[in-house]
């Protein structure tokens, strides 16, 4: 097969396109939690400005529509640790420029803690009945996590990615998915960094070589491949 050229059933991608097989392909939602969306979270304790990820909110609430509607199967995952804090390495723990740290009240709760306010997914991106909800201790979505046996059971092969940031836990997600085999289509408008150069190096990474880790195209490109399938 030409590579380099667009198919029918093809989602328009760099480095070429992406065969898009419905049955076979999740969308994981990588992190778009309070802690890292919203003012008094973990992003904001980091020092970061939390508003520069919120431009992803509309394209990917438009992609999960659709692909809730194409009967994609839908995961979402939160960055976060137990309330006694065991899951929680002390390298973690220590690292960063924290207002906050891990595990200290903030206003809305203990910071990246599971349960509390701000570990909750936004209200704009709620997952609904049925669709998995990965709690993982890392930056990755498999390490330490059953996100590999939900996938590998529902027979998934293949990962459109979205989510926050895109050089740290989507990448991370994106390069453990790679390594177990599974093909990745990241959305560029669907990712987002407090750091604009980094989220454009980020994607350029997935999309070198070849496709070294995977594919990159805009949740516009997904969405007219998923009205044609
Ligand atoms: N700090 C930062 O950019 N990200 C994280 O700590 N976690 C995720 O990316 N979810």
């Amino acid at each position: 097969m030409d590579q380099t050229r667009p198919s029918s059933g093809s989602v328009e991608a760099e480095p070429y396109p992406f065969p898009l097989a419905v049955a076979a392909t999740a969308l994981v939602v990588i992190d778009m939690q309070r802690d890292f969306l919203e003012p008094g979270g973990f992003g904001d304790a980091l020092g970061n400005d939390v508003s520069l990820l919120r431009a992803t909110i509309d394209p990917l609430a438009a992609v999960i529509a659709a692909a809730r509607a194409a009967g994609m199967v839908v995961v979402h995952t939160r960055e976060g640790h137990r309330a006694d804090l065991s899951d929680l390495s002390p390298a973690k723990h220590r690292r960063g420029n924290f207002a906050l740290k891990i595990g200290d009240s903030g206003p809305m709760g203990r910071i990246l803690v599971r349960g509390e306010e701000g570990h909750d997914i936004i209200p704009e991106l709620a997952p609904i009945a049925g669709e998995p909800v990965i709690d993982k201790p890392g930056k990755g979505a498999f390490y330490a996590t059953d996100l590999e046996a939900i996938l590998r059971s529902r027979g998934i092969a293949r990962l459109v990615v979205c989510g926050v940031t895109t050089e740290v836990c989507v990448h991370t997600t994106v390069r453990e998915a790679n390594d177990r085999g599974f093909d990745c289509l990241v959305l560029s408008d669907c990712t987002g960094s407090y750091f604009p150069h980094f989220h454009e190096a980020a994607l350029a990474m997935i999309k070198a070589q070849g496709g070294i880790f995977g594919w990159v195209a805009s949740s516009s490109a997904l969405l007219a491949a998923l009205s044609g399938a």
